[in-house]
């Protein structure tokens, strides 16, 4: 296909749909198309240069009458500022709130000049299950995404959810699932460093940005139930609110010793390689892409039944999938795993050919191609 002009909107910090989109970002760029990040950071996995990639730096400015200074207009004015001098044919927003609402704005300001521009939005999670529920942002969001030339969620969890709690049945959705690029998340590839300085203990490994809805007190009870039968270690990768708070749990245990809690890391596929096994307990998780990173380096999964995940995980073969907060059933799950070495290899075979096999980045990133297409034929509903 010819190459597009394409304009990128995420959270450029450390979460997954910052990570989806600027993967995205690369690999279209890789495919020929043209892509400008349109975001007030450079995103943490976008390396410095790259052809056909460009950042462009949304400048909130300071005014001392803004307590609040208003992120969202100067996002709408960056966006209508780089369609007319790039000539983007459209706009991919991820995360519905604010990115949608000026991608709208910015769709509007360029009614006379650009009609033709197409806003589409990518839907990853708590923008619809959290924050998009919160009555301060219920109306703008749906209206946002009413408003989108086309509309793609993470799984069909998450489809669904949009239908039903903003009222739109019959809102086309198209389920694009996350993707990961099998060449990077590959065992084969990294030597094993961690596992030679934790002397052949197992590694059990969380990876998150330690919000709440992630639920890391229950990563570090499973994981003390976990170390009374198994010499293992726990690896915690990330930082964010609760870190505190699993940091105490982990003291209140007793099994601070055998807690490393990293911090923030940008790659962190060679530190997968080295894990037994991915926990990830979280109250609601619309895809899990840190459970597929860690399954496509043979890394079986353990954690919640909750939202998308049962379409990441395949329960019992992949992985275990247990009610959320059952943290003793997931410690059994665990247990099982780690004691026995043959199912652990037929799992972790198994999940490394699944996710390739259904998530593998070629694949993905040509459903978003279809997409972006079916959005500029005009095919999907115009309703502005
Ligand atoms: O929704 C969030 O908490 C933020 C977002 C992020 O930027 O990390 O996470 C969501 O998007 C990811 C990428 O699509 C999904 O893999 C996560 O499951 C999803 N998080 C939740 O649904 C809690």
């Amino acid at each position: 296909m010819a190459g597009l002009k394409i304009g990128i909107t995420c959270y450029p910090t450390y979460g997954g749909s910052g990570a989806v989109a600027t993967e995205l970002g690369i690999a279209l760029a890789h495919r020929g198309h043209e892509i400008h990040f349109i975001t007030y950071q450079q995103p943490f996995r976008l390396p410095s240069f790259l052809p056909r990639i460009y950042f462009h730096e949304v400048d909130v400015g300071r005014y001392p009458l803004f307590e609040y200074p208003p992120y969202d207009l100067a996002l709408a004015v960056r966006m209508h500022e780089v369609v007319l001098a790039h000539r983007l044919d459209l706009l991919h927003v991820h995360y519905a709130i604010p990115h949608a609402t000026s991608a709208w704005m910015a769709r509007e300001m360029l009614a006379q000049t650009r009609p033709d521009i197409k806003v589409l939005t990518t839907l990853h999670g708590t923008d619809i299950t959290i924050v998009g529920q919160d009555p301060s942002f219920h109306a703008i969001t749906k209206f946002s995404i009413e408003k989108s030339n086309g509309l793609s969620a993470v799984s069909k969890y998450l489809r669904d959810e949009t239908q039903s709690v903003f009222g739109c049945s019959s809102c086309r959705i198209e389920v694009i699932p996350n993707f990961i690029d099998p060449t990077v998340y590959d065992r084969s590839r990294y030597e094993p460093q961690l596992r030679e300085q934790v002397n052949g203990d197992k590694v059990l490994m969380h990876i998150s940005n330690f919000r709440a809805v992630k639920r890391v007190r229950d990563v570090v009870g499973i994981y003390a139930r976990v170390a009374r039968e198994v010499p293992s270690v726990l690896v915690m990768v990330g930082d964010g609110p609760e870190r505190v708070d699993a940091e105490q749990e982990a003291r209140r245990l007793g099994v601070q010793d055998r807690v490393f809690f990293l911090g923030k890391l940008e790659a962190v596929a060679p530190l997968l390689a080295s894990a037994d096994l991915f926990l990830i307990p979280s109250q609601s998780e619309s895809f899990g892409l840190s459970a597929l990173e860690a399954l496509a380096t043979g890394v079986p999964v353990v954690g919640s039944r909750a939202g998308g995940l049962p379409e990441v995980v395949r329960d019992g073969e992949t992985g275990a999938l247990c009610a959320v907060g059952d943290v003793e059933a997931m410690a059994r799950s665990a247990i099982g795993f780690l004691t026995d070495a043959d199912r652990w290899r037929t799992a972790s075979v198994m999940a490394a050919a699944d996710a390739r096999k259904r998530f593998s980045l070629d694949q993905v990133v040509a459903q978003y191609e279809a997409f972006y297409l079916d959005a500029l034929d005009g095919s999907l509903s115009d309703d502005q």
